[in-house]
Formats: structure tokens, C-alpha cells, sequence
């Protein structure tokens, strides 16, 4: 059977997790931070010395193609890829792994003069992460990118998407020139860790993925009142943070009792101003991210939060504003993809379990497009967006020869 290189596979990995790499372990490599364009451009001289046909589109997703120097109806490829954008103190796996198992499958399908009747490429996607805008390439290629809010999205530390993408050669108005014509794409497989428990507790060493959750940002904002923190009396005070406090722990319980079985909540970024010792905090803000593999789960959940933070806002006497940050819809994996990699362990005789993906990916825009599905491979502990994130490397391996005789199979 035919098998890629781990040893090559392997050594790239850790090549890559140096850009961005941390002294105590992990990786920081966000969307267009000057580590993340290095990384770029070392991706870039990987394909080309790979023997692949390589370019960059208008929202900086990055290619790398067999036969083909750009996306047409005329010959429609078989995609895979992922990001190489990283969390901030991440794992060295997420995005990085299905970037590199791809590039690592043509290059032996390549190397090989594997027959595939149709094209290859692989993708990095440009912020995955969403330190701008999450999925951000997979949605400008998916034509779902909102172009009208490009000039407003901005990091939650307060750098423009504009800013940033024009200090990386980039103007960010032209990314909605990265729509391509769905006709292009044949189909859709993305390798990717699980993040999660669930395969390492199971025993298997591959999943493949039936859906993947949507994911919904709000901003909320509870405005109170500054007031000295000694003289006023606690009974008088307009607390922007109790408020904003108050509704996260309350939402908690929202998720417990009206989430179902997959739904799931999480306050990630907190701001109190003005945010010194002796002043009661007049504002705070907080994102609040909700994610359901229901669509119908996630409506409900956004509904039920903003009325809670309208209740605690009154019994506080604040004011509060909800405001809708991103959204990005839940996804079913097309059968024939999940067909084929189903296929694909059982000719490499590895069992193969079917689950949702509690994580966003790109495959969720792509699948607005073509045939898109996931391999999973087990997360060791279910670790990830942690500086500890790993995989065994006998489970990398098993993923990429997967990935490999599936793309083999979409392209036959
Ligand atoms: O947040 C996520 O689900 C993914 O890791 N970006
Ligand atoms: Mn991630
Ligand atoms: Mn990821």
C-alpha cells in the first residue's frame, strides 16, 4: 500500500512549530503577525520544492496544486488543507497538521506518479482562528464573506484586519475577489486533531466527522456607573462588572438546562473600564461564544442570552448592549466524503468511529460549496489550545496514510 513519509512529514512539523514556537513549549502564531508571514513564505518554498504549483489569493489563503495554477470549472481538484494560523500560547497540531499531512500526501502522490484523474491541491486557510474575523479565507473562497463589515473588523485587542493584512502585503478590501466558482472544487477533505476526548477514550484511532457545530460571538456590554470605591455606598453602586458577571455565571446554567446534549458556552475575554483598583468598574465587556451542531439549539441559546443580560441589567439598574459579533452555521459532512475515508481505513485495516466536531473548521465553509468532510485523529488527554496539545506519532502517521488513499479515492 501506498504510504507517506512520516520521517518527512514529522521533521516539517517541527520546522513550522518554530515560527512562533515558545520557550516553554507551545506556539503563537496569529493571523499576519510577522512569524505567521514567515511561516508563509517557508510554506510556500515547501510546496514549490515539493513539485507543486503554488500561489496566494486575494483574502491570503495559500495553495499549493498538482497541474493547476489556479481554480476553474474547466478542471475541477479535490482540496484538502487547513490553517497555520495558531491561538495565542496554542498547540503545534491544530491547522498546522492538515496543512502539512496534505502537502506531505501530494508530495508522495507526486513522487510516486500516482494515477488521479482529478487535480490536487492543498490549502492553508487565512484565520481560522478568527483573530479578525474566525474562518476568514475559508469564508472569502466560500463567497460567504461579508464584505460591507471588512473596514470594522478588528482583533479584540483593537488592531484592524485592514492594518494588519496591508502590513503583510495584503489590501483587505480585494478579499472577496477570493470567491471561487464551486464548479472548481470536486470535493473537500480536511485532516484535523479532534481536540476533544472522546476518540483517545473510545480506543479508535480514527474518526470521521458527520457534522460540525456552528458557532455564534456576541459582544455584551453592561454600562454602570464610576464612582470613588471607598465613599460610595455599596448599596448606591452601579457595578458595569457585577452585572457582567452575573449574567456569565446565569448563562451557565442557561446552557445546562436549555443546550441539549452538544450545545456549549464560553466567556473568553473579559474588559472592565476604566479597570483600576479604587474606581467602581463604570463598563464591562464581554464576548460571549455559544456552539451547537443544531442551528435551531444555537437561535434559541442566543435568544435566551440576550434576555438574561436585559434581566440582570435591569435588577442592577445598568444598561447593556448585545451585539451579534460573527457567525458561521453548522455543517453536515457529504456522505460520499465521509464514504470515503470510511473506505480508506478499512483498506489500511483501522477502525474508524463517526462523531461531531465540537470544533469549527474551514470544512464548515466548505462545505457551503462542495463534498466536505473531516478525519480526526485522537488528541492525547483531549488537549488543545493549550501549549500542550500533542498527538501520538503512530496516530499522525495512521491519519495521514487516510488522508492520503482517501484523497486518492476523491480524485480517482
Ligand atoms: O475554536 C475552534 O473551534 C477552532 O479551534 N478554531
Ligand atoms: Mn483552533
Ligand atoms: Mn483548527
Amino acid at each position: 500500500m501506498n504510504a507517506i513519509s512520516f520521517s518527512r512529514l514529522e521533521q516539517r512539523l517541527r520546522t513550522l512549530a518554530g515560527f512562533g514556537g515558545l520557550p516553554g513549549g507551545g506556539v503563537t502564531r496569529q493571523a499576519f503577525s510577522a512569524r505567521h508571514e514567515e511561516a508563509r513564505g517557508w510554506l510556500l518554498a515547501e510546496m514549490a520544492s515539493a513539485g507543486l504549483e503554488t500561489w496566494v489569493d486575494a483574502a491570503a489563503n495559500v495553495f499549493g496544486a498538482t497541474g493547476i495554477r489556479h481554480f476553474s470549472p474547466d478542471r475541477p481538484v479535490v482540496l484538502t488543507g487547513s490553517h497555520i494560523d495558531t491561538v495565542p500560547e496554542g498547540g503545534p497540531l491544530d491547522g498546522a497538521l492538515g496543512v502539512l499531512a496534505g502537502l506531505e500526501c501530494l508530495q508522495t502522490i507526486v513522487e510516486a506518479g500516482l494515477t488521479h484523474r482529478l487535480p490536487l491541491a492543498v490549502a492553508a486557510w487565512t484565520d481560522e482562528e478568527g483573530r479578525f474575523g474566525s474562518l476568514f479565507g475559508s469564508r472569502a473562497f466560500s463567497g460567504r464573506l461579508d464584505t460591507a463589515r471588512i473596514a470594522d473588523m478588528a482583533s479584540s485587542d483593537g488592531e484592524r484586519l485592514v492594518d494588519a493584512m496591508a502590513r503583510a502585503g495584503f489590501d483587505a478590501f480585494r478579499a472577496g475577489e477570493a470567491k471561487v466558482d464551486p464548479a472548481a472544487i470536486s470535493a473537500y477533505v480536511e485532516m484535523h486533531i479532534e481536540q476533544g476526548p472522546r476518540l483517545e477514550e473510545a480506543g479508535v484511532p480514527i474518526g470521521v466527522v458527520e457534522a460540525i457545530v456552528g458557532i455564534r460571538r456576541v459582544r455584551a456590554r453592561f454600562v454602570g456607573q464610576a464612582d470613588h470605591a471607598g465613599t460610595t455606598p455599596m448599596e448606591r453602586r452601579r457595578d458595569g462588572f457585577l452585572a457582567a458577571a452575573e449574567y456569565a455565571v446565569k448563562a451557565r446554567e442557561i446552557v445546562g438546562k436549555h443546550g441539549g446534549a452538544h450545545a456549549v458556552a464560553n466567556v473568553g475575554v473579559v474588559h472592565v473600564h476604566p479597570g483600576v483598583a479604587n474606581i467602581v468598574p463604570a463598563r464591562c465587556e464581554l464576548v460571549h461564544e455559544m456552539r451547537a451542531p443544531d442551528a435551531d439549539v444555537l437561535e434559541r441559546l442566543a435568544k435566551s442570552f440576550a434576555a438574561l443580560a436585559r434581566r440582570v441589567a435591569k435588577r442592577r439598574a445598568v444598561e447593556v448592549e448585545v451585539q451579534p459579533m460573527s457567525a458561521t452555521a453548522p455543517a453536515v459532512c457529504a456522505p460520499p466524503v465521509q464514504a470515503a475515508i470510511t473506505d480508506a481505513c478499512a483498506a489500511l485495516g483501522l477502525p474508524a468511529m463517526r462523531l461531531h466536531s465540537a470544533a469549527g473548521h474551514d470544512a464548515q465553509n466548505l462545505a457551503s460549496i462542495t463534498d466536505a468532510g473531516m478525519i480526526f485523529i485522537p488528541s492525547v488527554g483531549g488537549r488543545s489550545h493549550r501549549i500542550d496539545e500533542t498527538s501520538a506519532p503512530d496516530a499522525i502517521e495512521r491519519g495521514a496514510n487516510v488522508l492520503l488513499h482517501t484523497l486518492l479515492r476523491l480524485a480517482a
